[in-house]
C-alpha cells in the first residue's frame, strides 16, 4: 500500500491537493490532504467516490468501431450491440482514413473537434491536440459554453484582475453571494463565509432559488432569471443618487463613469424591483447596507451570466466594488475567476500559429452539423466534453450527430451518451492515471503530479493520442514537443516567475503564483487594461450588445411558455461527468403555487417541454425555487429522464449580449402533469 500527493483538475474554483492510496496498482482511497491550506485536507464527496468512478462497469476499457449498419439513432444499454472492439492500431488507422479523406474532399474545415476542457489541465488539453487541429486546418471551436459573458465583461471592465482569496472573506464585514452556489460548486470558500459571519458579518444572497446559505442568510433577493442587469444598475443608481460614490478613487481610478450613469438612471429602484420580481425595500436595504459595509464583499458567481443579459450583468455587478469605493483593503472587493494570477501558456507546446480558419461556437453546434455548408462539417472529434449532454439545443445536436454521413471520433473515460453518436470509441485516462498540471481558477495554486496509477484498460491520454495522429496524418515536425515532461518545463518557463514555480512544484508539487496567494485588490493587484483603470464604458461593445452596453434585454417568456428553467450544478456531480453513478430519476423542482395552478403534487410525472422538446421527469415540489422558476440540475444523463434526454433539450442556443456565451437560462417552458408510467 502507498501513498501519493495528487491534484484534483476538475471544473471547480476549489483545487483541492489530495491524497491517494493505492493498493496493487488500484486506487482504493482517495482523500484531501494538506499542501494546499486552503482546502485544508478535506475534499467534496464526488471525488471521495472516484475509485467508484475510475472502475466502475461504464468504463470504456478499449478502442470500439461502430459495426456496420446500426444507427447511431438506435439506443441500448450495452455498447457492444453498436460496437465492435478493436486494438489502438486498428482504431487510428480508421481515424487517419476518414481524417485524411474528408480533408482531401472537403478541406480541413470539414474536420471540427468538439470539446471544453473545464475539467482538464495544462497537460490535457490546449497541447498536442491543438497542435493536430491547427495543422490539419480544421474549423475552430470558440470556448464559450461557460465563461464567455463573464470573460468579456471582465476583460472589459479589469482587464481579467483577479479577486479576492476565499481565506480572506473571512474578513469580510458584508458578503454578497451573487448567482453563486458554494455549498455545492465551490465548498471550500464555505467555512470562510461561516466564519464571516459569526463575527458579525452580514450575508445577502442574490439567486432565484433559495440555496442552503440563504436559509441562514440577512436578505435572500430572489430575483427572476436574468434580472441581475437592472438590479445591478438600480444599486448604482442608487449610490449616485445618494451620495454614497467614493468619488476620489472615481476620480483616479475607474473611466467611463458618465456613460455608465446615464444607463444606470434609467433603473430607478422601482422600475428593477418591478422587473425583477422583488421588494423594492430590498433593494434599498441591500444598497445602504452595501455603502455601509466595509470591508464590503460581492462573491460573483456564473449564474449570473448564462442568459442573454449576461456580460453586461456581470460587468453591472463588478462595477459596484469600483463605485463605492470597497478596494483597497483585505476581504473587500470582488471575487469571480481568479485565473489570470498566472501568465503560464501552452503555446510553445503547440509550436503552430493559428491558420485562418471558420470559427464555430460551440454554442451552436447543433447548427453547425446541420447547417454549416462549404465546406460542410463531415467529421467531428469529441474529447474532453459530452456535447450530447451538455450543450445547448439538446436535440438539435443530436439531429447533427446522428447524421450518418458524420464521422465521429469519441475519446472517452466513460460511456456517455455523446458515445452512442460515435463511429470510433477511445479510451481515454482519469487524471489519477496520467501526468496533470493544473492551477486552480478560485484558489491561487498551481499543481503538478505524476500518475497515481497505470491507465485503467487500454486507455491512451489526450497527450500520446494526438501525437500519434500527428504522426499517422504526417502532420509531425522536427522540434515538436513531444514528452509531457518537457511540455510541462515549457508551460511554466512562459511565466517571467517560472524559474520559482518549475523549482516550487518540484519539490511539493504546487506552487502559488507571485503575487502571492491571498492579494489585495487595488493593493497588490491593479486592472489589467491597457491603462491599469477600470473601464465603466466601452464603445465597440456598445455597438455590438443587441440593447447597447448596461442595455436590458427583456424576459423571453410568453404566454404559451411562461415559466423560466435554470439548471445550476449540484453537489453530486461537475456537469456530466459522474452523473452515470447516480441512476436516479431526475427530478425538477417547481414552486408550490405554480404546481397548484397546474394539479402537480409532489412526486408527480412530469411533462416539461416548449418549441425545442420535451423532458419527461419527476415534480419536487417546493417553495426554495421562486414563483416562476423551475429547476433541474445540469449534467443530467439519458438514463435519468424516461424521454432519455435534459434540460439541454430545452435550452435555447441563443447568445448573450457580448463575448457569444451560452443563454441555458433562458429556457423558457410549460409544465403538465403526466402519469409516471405513461
Ligand atoms: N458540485 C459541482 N461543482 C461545480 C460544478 C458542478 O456541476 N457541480 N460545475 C463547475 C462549473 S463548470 C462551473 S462554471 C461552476 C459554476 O458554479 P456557480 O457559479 O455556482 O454557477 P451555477 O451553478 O450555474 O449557478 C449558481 C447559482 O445561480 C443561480 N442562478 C440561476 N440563474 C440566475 C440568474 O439569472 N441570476 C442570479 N443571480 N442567479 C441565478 C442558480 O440558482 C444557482 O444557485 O461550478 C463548478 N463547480
Ligand atoms: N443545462 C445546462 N447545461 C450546461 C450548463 C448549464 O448551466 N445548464 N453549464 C455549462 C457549463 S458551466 C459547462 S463548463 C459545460 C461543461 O460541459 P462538458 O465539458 O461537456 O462537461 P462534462 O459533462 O464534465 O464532460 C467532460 C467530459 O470529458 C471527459 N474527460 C475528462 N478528462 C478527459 C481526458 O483527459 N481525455 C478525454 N478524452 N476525455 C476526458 C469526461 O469523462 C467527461 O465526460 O456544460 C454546460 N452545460
Ligand atoms: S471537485 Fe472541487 S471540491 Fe471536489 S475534490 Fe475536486 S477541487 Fe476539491
Ligand atoms: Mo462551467
Amino acid at each position: 500500500m502507498t501513498t501519493t500527493s495528487q491534484l484534483c483538475p476538475l471544473d471547480c474554483p476549489d483545487a483541492c491537493s489530495l491524497s491517494v492510496t493505492v493498493e496493487d496498482g488500484r486506487v482504493t482511497k482517495v482523500t484531501g490532504d494538506h499542501r494546499n491550506p486552503v482546502t485544508a485536507g478535506y475534499i467534496c464527496g464526488k471525488v471521495r467516490r472516484f475509485p467508484k468512478y475510475m472502475y466502475g462497469a461504464d468504463r470504456v476499457q478499449r478502442p470500439y468501431i461502430r459495426r456496420a449498419g446500426v444507427s447511431k439513432e438506435a439506443r441500448s444499454e450495452d455498447p457492444l450491440k453498436a460496437f465492435r472492439e478493436a486494438t489502438w492500431d486498428e482504431a487510428l488507422e480508421v481515424v487517419t482514413q476518414r481524417f485524411a479523406g474528408v480533408r482531401e474532399e472537403f478541406g480541413g474545415q470539414a474536420i471540427l473537434p468538439a470539446c471544453y476542457g473545464g475539467s482538464n489541465g495544462y497537460l490535457s488539453h490546449g497541447v498536442t491536440d491543438e497542435r493536430f487541429f491547427r495543422r490539419l486546418g480544421a474549423s475552430r471551436l470558440l470556448p464559450t459554453i461557460c465563461a464567455a459573458p463573464s470573460g468579456a465583461a471582465q476583460a472589459l471592465t479589469y482587464g481579467r484582475m483577479p479577486g479576492v482569496a476565499f481565506q480572506d472573506f473571512a474578513h469580510a464585514r458584508l458578503i454578497v453571494l451573487w448567482g453563486m452556489n458554494p455549498s455545492s460548486s465551490g465548498i471550500h470558500a464555505v467555512p470562510f463565509v461561516k466564519e464571516a459571519v459569526k463575527a458579525g458579518a452580514r450575508l445577502v444572497v442574490v439567486d432565484p432559488r433559495q440555496i442552503q446559505l440563504a436559509k441562514g442568510a440577512d436578505l435572500h433577493l430572489a430575483l427572476r432569471p436574468g434580472t441581475d442587469l437592472p438590479v445591478a444598475l438600480a444599486l448604482a443608481n442608487w449610490l449616485f443618487e445618494h451620495g454614497r460614490i467614493d468619488e476620489a478613487f472615481v476620480a483616479a481610478s475607474v473611466v467611463g463613469v458618465t456613460e455608465f450613469r446615464e444607463r444606470a438612471a434609467q433603473w430607478p429602484i422601482a422600475r428593477a424591483a418591478e422587473v425583477a420580481g422583488v421588494a423594492p425595500q430590498d433593494l434599498e436595504t441591500l444598497a445602504g447596507w452595501y455603502a455601509d459595509a466595509s470591508p464590503a464583499l460581492i462573491r460573483c458567481g456564473w449564474g449570473v451570466e448564462r442568459n442573454r443579459n449576461g456580460a453586461s450583468a456581470v460587468g453591472a455587478v463588478l462595477a459596484l466594488p469600483a463605485l463605492a469605493g470597497k478596494f483597497g483593503v483585505r476581504g473587500g472587493g470582488y471575487t469571480m475567476s481568479n485565473s489570470r494570477a498566472w501568465t503560464l501558456s501552452t503555446e510553445p507546446v503547440v509550436g503552430q500559429t493559428p491558420p485562418t480558419v471558420r470559427e464555430v461556437n460551440m454554442n451552436q453546434l447543433g447548427r453547425a452539423l446541420t447547417e454549416l455548408s462549404n465546406p460542410p462539417i463531415k467529421a467531428l472529434y469529441v474529447y474532453d466534453g459530452n456535447p450530447a449532454s451538455t450543450f445547448p439545443d439538446q436535440e438539435r445536436v443530436r439531429r447533427g450527430m446522428a447524421r450518418p454521413d458524420l464521422f465521429t471520433v469519441v475519446h472517452e473515460q466513460v460511456w456517455t451518451d455523446s458515445c452512442r453518436y460515435a463511429d470510433v470509441v477511445l479510451p481515454a485516462p482519469t487524471f489519477l492515471e496520467q501526468p496533470e498540471m493544473y492551477r486552480g481558477y478560485g484558489n491561487y495554486v498551481l499543481q503538478k503530479a505524476g500518475a497515481a496509477v497505470p491507465p485503467v484498460g487500454l486507455a491512451r491520454s489526450n497527450f500520446d493520442v494526438f501525437l500519434a495522429l500527428c504522426d499517422r496524418l504526417g502532420l509531425s515536425r522536427e522540434g515538436d514537443v513531444r514528452d509531457v515532461e518537457v511540455a510541462a518545463r515549457a508551460i511554466v518557463a512562459a511565466d517571467p516567475d517560472g524559474e520559482r514555480i518549475w523549482r516550487e512544484l518540484g519539490e511539493r508539487g504546487l506552487a502559488v503564483p507571485t503575487i502571492g496567494n491571498a492579494p489585495v485588490q487595488f493593493g497588490d493587484l491593479f486592472p489589467g487594461t491597457p491603462d491599469g483603470k477600470v473601464h465603466l464604458w466601452d464603445e465597440a461593445a456598445d455597438a455590438e450588445a443587441p440593447a447597447g452596453l448596461w442595455g436590458y434585454q427583456p424576459d423571453p417568456a410568453t404566454a404559451q411558455y411562461p415559466l423560466a428553467l435554470i439548471s445550476p450544478s449540484s453537489a453530486d456531480r461537475i456537469t456530466g461527468t459522474f452523473g452515470n453513478l447516480r441512476a436516479k430519476v431526475a427530478v425538477l423542482s417547481i414552486h408550490p403555487r405554480d404546481a397548484k395552478r397546474r394539479s402537480v403534487g409532489d412526486g408527480d410525472g412530469l411533462r416539461v417541454f416548449n418549441a425545442l422538446g420535451e423532458l419527461h421527469c419527476v415534480a419536487r415540489v417546493t417553495d426554495e425555487v421562486r414563483p416562476g422558476v423551475v429547476e433541474m440540475p445540469k449534467g443530467v444523463w439519458d438514463r435519468e429522464t424516461s424521454s432519455g434526454n435534459s434540460a439541454n433539450a430545452l435550452c435555447p442556443d441563443t447568445l448573450s449580449d457580448l463575448g457569444g456565451g451560452a443563454c441555458f437560462n433562458d429556457a423558457r417552458v410549460q409544465v403538465e402533469r403526466r402519469s409516471l408510467d405513461g
